[in-house]
């Protein structure tokens, strides 16, 4: 059950999660901020305007994280903040803020991982359209370039987006997350496209502008599916499923990976979209499928799959009582954690980095002051010992993110649910580290071997 030598143990965040300070030091506003303020839109009201108060509070957690041996952390930069009409003059305040975040990071010995985009997108550059105007891709390279520019002489990985499938088809299509639109599917995925464009030209420049060697990687929901038994054929049919469109929304793995890795959209998906495909330029693809060192997977869950009598894959349903998280009864899956790695990896050849994983609870401070999450420790427990099953079967998985440091403001959800390996007690901002923080510590500094 071991893992590789070399392999990066980190703690994950976003900046609209954590950050609060929506208009401080020049920042300007986000699709987020907006959307926080529609009636209905954000569980009891709530909005990220402190957050974990990050903003004001980085040191004390950089501090925590290094206190609990966290070796990388996976942050992202609000364009905003950096860009407040989201191209143009650079705010010089936004950006020197994640300079001493970075700096401060690497004294202490935890190595920076920078998200370029986890969906606080500037409220400035949707006004012109957002993800709709072709554009986009212009705009979100030209941030790029700012951000290579000022951070790569430190700073060696990157991730280009985060979770596409949320940000195309919670926010444009469903509407439940910002900016909260219910676009036609047509528009959905033009603006598919255009995330996929940007996406590409932002590689392009970070490996063209980059001071230290660049290790460039996109942040994927893992969708991961698992066979019911080992038997090739339902190994196969969940294999077809995980890979298979066959609805016209934004969750299609193959349709957002298969342009990066393989070239081309997926035919089944392009017969299933007809006339609302998107249009293509010349040159598109090729922007699109430049090489990635990785590709990260956020993975909480999966669905299983059998062969079905038809041949076709059939979905075994949930058994009653089955094991849940807290808020969104997502089910427990732990062979997600072995199946999601190796379906990708087998069909798109590149190392696997889990980006994110954790467990949504509803954590509460006991009588005795400490915050005892067991089932968070279960879950990591047996998660973890599937993603060693899957190094040992020859998946080549260089690291594991755990979602998410802190306590923060979960979209949707505000502050319903918990999912921090650190408990965060909003009315003081007090942290407090839960069991599970404890225990990951004690991962990280025995590399997984006594899972
Ligand atoms: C992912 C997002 C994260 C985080 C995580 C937790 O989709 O990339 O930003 O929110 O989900 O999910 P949930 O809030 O549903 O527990």
């Amino acid at each position: 059950m071991a893992f590789p030598k070399n392999f990066t143990w980190g703690v994950a965040s976003a900046a609209y999660q954590i950050e609060g300070a929506p208009s401080e030091d020049g920042k300007g506003p986000s699709v987020w901020d907006m959307f926080c303020r529609k009636p209905g839109a954000i569980w009891n009201s709530q909005t990220g305007d402190i957050a974990c108060d990050h903003y004001h509070r980085w040191r004390d957690d950089i501090a925590l994280m290094q206190q609990l041996g966290i070796k990388a952390y996976r942050f992202s930069i609000s364009w905003p903040r950096v860009l407040p009409d989201g191209t143009g003059p650079v705010n010089e305040k936004g950006l020197a803020y994640y300079e001493q975040l970075v700096d401060t990071l690497l004294a202490a010995g935890i190595q920076p991982w920078i998200t370029l985009f986890h969906w606080d997108y500037p409220l400035a550059l949707y006004h012109r359209g957002g993800w709709l105007n072709r554009d986009s891709a212009h705009w979100f390279a030209q941030y790029a370039s700012v951000i290579t520019n000022r951070l790569s002489d430190r700073v060696s990985h990157w991730m280009t987006h985060n979770e596409p499938q949320c940000f195309i088809g919670l926010g444009l299509q469903t509407g439940i997350h910002a900016p909260g639109d219910k676009l036609r599917f047509a528009e959905v995925a033009q603006a598919m496209h255009h995330t996929l464009l940007a996406h590409g030209q932002a590689v392009q420049v970070i490996r063209a502008q980059a001071k230290l060697k660049p290790t460039i990687g996109i942040a994927t929901v893992g969708g991961a599916h698992m066979p019911a038994t080992d038997s090739p054929a339902d190994i196969q049919a969940a294999r077809q499923k995980m890979f298979s469109t066959t609805q016209k929304d934004a969750w299609s793995i193959a349709w957002w990976m298969d342009p990066i890795f393989l070239g081309h959209y997926p035919a089944d998906a392009l017969q299933l979209y007809g006339t609302e495909a998107p249009q293509v330029r010349p040159g598109d693809m090729e922007t699109i499928g430049q090489k990635l060192d990785f590709l990260g997977l956020n993975i909480y869950s999966g669905l299983t799959f059998r062969a079905g009598p038809d041949g076709q894959p059939a979905e075994v349903p949930l058994p009653p009582g089955y094991p849940k998280t807290t808020q969104d009864f997502w089910a427990v899956q732990p062979t997600s954690l072995y199946w999601g790695p190796r379906y990708m990896y087998e069909r798109y050849n590149v190392p696997i980095v889990i980006t994110e994983n954790g467990h949504q609870n509803a954590d509460i401070i006991s009588l005795d002051g400490q915050v005892h999450d067991p089932q968070r420790i279960d879950y990591l427990h047996r998660y973890l010992r599937e993603l060693a099953r899957a190094s040992h079967d020859g998946i080549p998985v260089q690291g594991y993110f755990q979602w998410c440091f802190t306590d923060n403001f979960e979209w949707a959800m505000g502050d319903a649910i918990r999912v921090g390996l650190v408990y965060t007690d909003y009315p003081t901002q007090r942290r407090i580290p839960k069991d599970s923080a404890h225990w990951y510590t004690n991962v990280i500094q025995t590399n997984g071997a006594e899972l």
